[in-house]
């Protein structure tokens, strides 16, 4: 049987940088909290979760045990400083509930229990060449359809010398409920097309401090609320 639509509620962030000096990794347990309201069904960390490389292995152990306990789903995707989860020698035991995209070439994931599909395109090559909206999948019927793109949004390739741009082409043609953007730490809604797409800000920063909660209704509305932690 396929998968059923419905509605549901997904808490987007990203770029919360654990094992940065700069911000406060005591930001994950806020994160939690608000997935674990009971109108939250599952969450999206649209990149840059670890800060570095050399993060503690305690860190990344009681990362991964934090977002195991909510026990709702939750897909990862890599950003341009999560080199720990991109390194191909990492390896960690995940807790089943948690997700990360890893494939080149992008990578999809059924939720199949909320009937809800993520596709997204992890950052190993931060550069303009890189593009993290490129050659995206066609929609998996019956189910919410969301992109998770890590980069920055620019109007055009012309003389762009961003790494990783996203494009409004990129956004106007992306076939999906959402995008889920991440990469600049403020909270924003990027206009392209009938699309969706809003960078949630930065949970842990020293300015203002956002996630979005995004709720899918049947038959086809979205709603974003912004999150003040
Ligand atoms: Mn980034």
């Amino acid at each position: 049987m396929s998968a059923q639509f419905q509605d549901v509620t997904l808490v987007h962030t990203s770029d919360v940088h654990l094992g940065s000096g700069y911000h406060c990794d005591e930001y994950l347990e806020k994160i939690v909290d608000v997935v674990q309201l009971s109108d939250v069904n599952g969450l999206l960390i649209a990149g840059d979760l670890f800060d570095h490389k050399e993060v503690s292995q305690q860190m990344v152990i009681d990362t991964f045990k934090k977002l195991g306990e909510t026990n709702k789903p939750t897909v990862i995707l890599p950003g341009n400083h999560d080199t720990l989860l991109t390194d191909s020698n990492f390896e960690f035991h995940l807790p089943s509930n948690i997700h990360i995209l890893l494939k080149p070439e992008g990578e999809s994931v059924l939720l199949a229990d909320i009937g809800v599909n993520v596709w997204g395109k992890p950052v190993y090559d931060h550069t303009p060449a890189f593009r993290p909206l490129g050659e995206t999948p066609n929609q998996t019927q019956g189910v919410w359809n969301i992109f998770m793109a890590h980069g920055m949004v620019v109007d055009s390739l012309e003389n762009n010398l961003r790494s990783s741009p996203i494009t409004i082409g990129d956004l106007t043609q992306a076939d999906c409920d959402y995008v889920a953007l991440g990469h600049v730490h403020a909270f924003r809604q990027i206009l392209a097309g009938e699309t969706i797409a809003y960078y949630p800000g930065t949970p842990s920063g020293i300015y203002e401090k956002t996630l979005i909660k995004v709720t899918f209704a049947a038959p086809k509305r979205v709603s974003v609320t912004r999150i003040d932690l």
